[in-house]
Formats: C-alpha cells, sequence, structure tokens
C-alpha cells in the first residue's frame, strides 16, 4: 500500500457504497465500469448476480469500495431465493451511501415495493436512473425526475447510461463527498475483495446464462472442485475442475447436449473468460451433477457460498 499523503490538503475519504435495485438494471454492468475490470458477472437476463461482491475503486484522494447485490425481488418461494434476497437487503445496512439504480422505464408497484427494503434503512441514497440511451425522447427524463424527487429525499438523482460511462472520474465525483473522511481500507493494487477462484465459478455461471435457454440457469449452481497452478516449461497452467449442479436428470441431458456439444461450448467460453481474466493458460473440466432440490438443501447452499451468516 502507498504510504498516505499527509501534505495533501484534500482529506482523505474512504467509505462502502452499496449498488441496490431490482434486478437486471444495470448494477453489475456499473460496477465493472468503475473498477475497469470484470469482476461481476452480466447477463440480459434478471437475478444474473446471487452474491454480495465488492469493488475497489482507489483514487489519490479516496478509496471507494462499492457493493455489488443480488436485484432484489419477490419471488421468495425458493430457500436459494430468500437467501439470496437476504443477501441483498442485509447490504443496504452498515454503508455509507446506497445508489439505488432503477432503469429509465421508471416507476411501477413492484419497484415500489422493493423500494420499501431502502426506505427502512438509515443511510444517505442517491437514485440512479440507468439505460437513459434507450429513451426515444430524453424529454421523459424530466417528469421522471420530478416524480422521484416528490417519492424521497434522495441525496441526488443521476441519469446515466453504465454501459457506455465514460466519465468515470466526474461520476465518483458526485459520489466522494458522501464518503467519511479516513485512510485507505485496501491496498491500491486490490479491485476486489473475491477471490480468483470465485471469479472463475461465475465466469463459468456467466456461460450458463448466456448459452441455456429459458429457466435452466436458475436451477443451476457451479462449484469448483479442482483449483491448482501447475507449471508447464515455467509458464503457469491453471488446472480447474467445476461441477455444474442441476435439479433434475432432463437438466443435466440439456446441459450436456447432443453429444455433449452444449458442455463443449460453455466450457470453450468459460475457459476464454477465465484466461482473459486472469492472463495465464487454463485447463478446464466441467462436470454435471444432478442434486434433486439443490436450491432448498441448506447445507450444500451453505457450501456454494450462498450463506448469510
Ligand atoms: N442499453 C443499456 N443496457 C444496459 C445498460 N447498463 C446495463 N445494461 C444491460 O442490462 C442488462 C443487465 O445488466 P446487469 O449489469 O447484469 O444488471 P444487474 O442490475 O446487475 O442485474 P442482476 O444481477 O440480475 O440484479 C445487460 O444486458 C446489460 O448489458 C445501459 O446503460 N444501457
Ligand atoms: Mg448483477
Amino acid at each position: 500500500m502507498k504510504a498516505h499523503d499527509n501534505t495533501n490538503p484534500k482529506p482523505h475519504r474512504f467509505g462502502f457504497i452499496t449498488l441496490a435495485g431490482p434486478p437486471n438494471t444495470g448494477k453489475s454492468t456499473l460496477l465493472n465500469r468503475i473498477v475497469g475490470e470484470k469482476i461481476s458477472i452480466i447477463s440480459r437476463r434478471p437475478q444474473t448476480t446471487r452474491h454480495r461482491i465488492c469493488g475497489i475503486k482507489t483514487l489519490p484522494d479516496a478509496q471507494f469500495v462499492f457493493v455489488d447485490t443480488p436485484g432484489i425481488h419477490s419471488d421468495e418461494k425458493k430457500n436459494l431465493n430468500r437467501v439470496i434476497n437476504k443477501t441483498a437487503v442485509s447490504s443496504l445496512n452498515d454503508v455509507d451511501l446506497i445508489l439505488f439504480m432503477i432503469d429509465a422505464k421508471g416507476w411501477n408497484a413492484q419497484l415500489e415495493k422493493t423500494f420499501k427494503h431502502v426506505r427502512n434503512v438509515n443511510t444517505p441514497v442517491i437514485l440512479l436512473i440507468n439505460k437513459v440511451d434507450q429513451l426515444k425522447d430524453k424529454s421523459m427524463l424530466l417528469p421522471l425526475i420530478n416524480e422521484s424527487m416528490a417519492m424521497f429525499n434522495f441525496k441526488e438523482i443521476i441519469p446515466i447510461s453504465a454501459i457506455s460511462l465514460d466519465d468515470v472520474p466526474n461520476f465518483l465525483d458526485s459520489l466522494v463527498k458522501h464518503l467519511p473522511e479516513g485512510p485507505p481500507g485496501f491496498p491500491d493494487d486490490q479491485v476486489t475483495d473475491r477471490s480468483e477462484r470465485f471469479l472463475a465459478s461465475e465466469l463459468i455461471r456467466e456461460q450458463t446464462f448466456l448459452r441455456l435457454g429459458q429457466e435452466l440457469p436458475y436451477s443451476m449452481a457451479v462449484q469448483i472442485t479442482k483449483y491448482e497452478y501447475k507449471k508447464k516449461h515455467d509458464r503457469p497452467i491453471l488446472h480447474i475442475d467445476a461441477t455444474l449442479w442441476v435439479e433434475k436428470p432432463g437438466q443435466k441431458s440439456i446441459v450436456i447436449g447432443k453429444g455433449g456439444s452444449q458442455l463443449k461450448l460453455i466450457g470453450q467460453h468459460a475457459r476464454r473468460q477465465v484466461e482473459h481474466a486472469l492472463g495465464c493458460q487454463v485447463f478446464l473440466t466441467l462436470w454435471v451433477k444432478v442434486t434433486k432440490g439443490w436450491a432448498e438443501n441448506a447445507s450444500l447452499l451453505q457450501s456454494l457460498g450462498y450463506c448469510e451468516t
């Protein structure tokens, strides 16, 4: 960690900022954009993020810890969904600022219900209206801002397009004043609190979202069973074995595909993603296993990392 510069007239700030909101609004997209690396997976489907993931951004005068959360949703039928919601809602507490992200379509009854969780905590909230690039008529923004201001005492309302956010410094400038003064909490080259191994499992899970249709990705979990660096000609090669858990034998056949074609494709794309993220050669072996009702099984959920203590 670099020594803190005491001659700097600006006090250093450090704090935690939760990215919250309903599923699919672009929270993980924004996190990756700010940090400048892919640390949280993204898909076109809702409920992609399942875990609390911190992304760390270090500037000379401030260190921001962004907490990406699963979208808060209303279907709590499965134990997995309840655990995921609990993760999202508990991340609203003990932080310095909440960025509540909605998309430019605006408010509806479901969204207002989700927002109740935010109303209940005593933390400053900034409203981010994302995906403004999708607004055909930009004059629609002003009524949405007015409606939002009437709903809640937001510290600020910021329309953005996370997918193409170029001016990250300017965006961070609007957040920094809400962070308390304090020294950095992480080394300045650390970008996430999550391990490489976790990132690898997420990049595999992302491929299931991108390549498998319908509801199947929601019935799946990824478990890394081997994660070993070996050396070949002095170059590290990472050997990963991972199990894709599904709930039914029929799902296993779909994931494997005809002659193993689907699984091969998932494996190839995931391997490339992991190689790109970690900068080394990867050997990836995938297995598919059935455990009926894994999404209900508390101990399996815990061993897969879905635990809230
Ligand atoms: N047009 C447009 N699409 C966006 C923007 N930001 C994100 N998206 C897309 O919205 C989809 C959802 O993005 P995510 O970042 O996965 O959303 P999320 O809020 O993290 O979703 P969950 O993890 O499911 O809660 C992806 O297809 C993104 O490419 C944006 O500014 N404009
Ligand atoms: Mg997400």
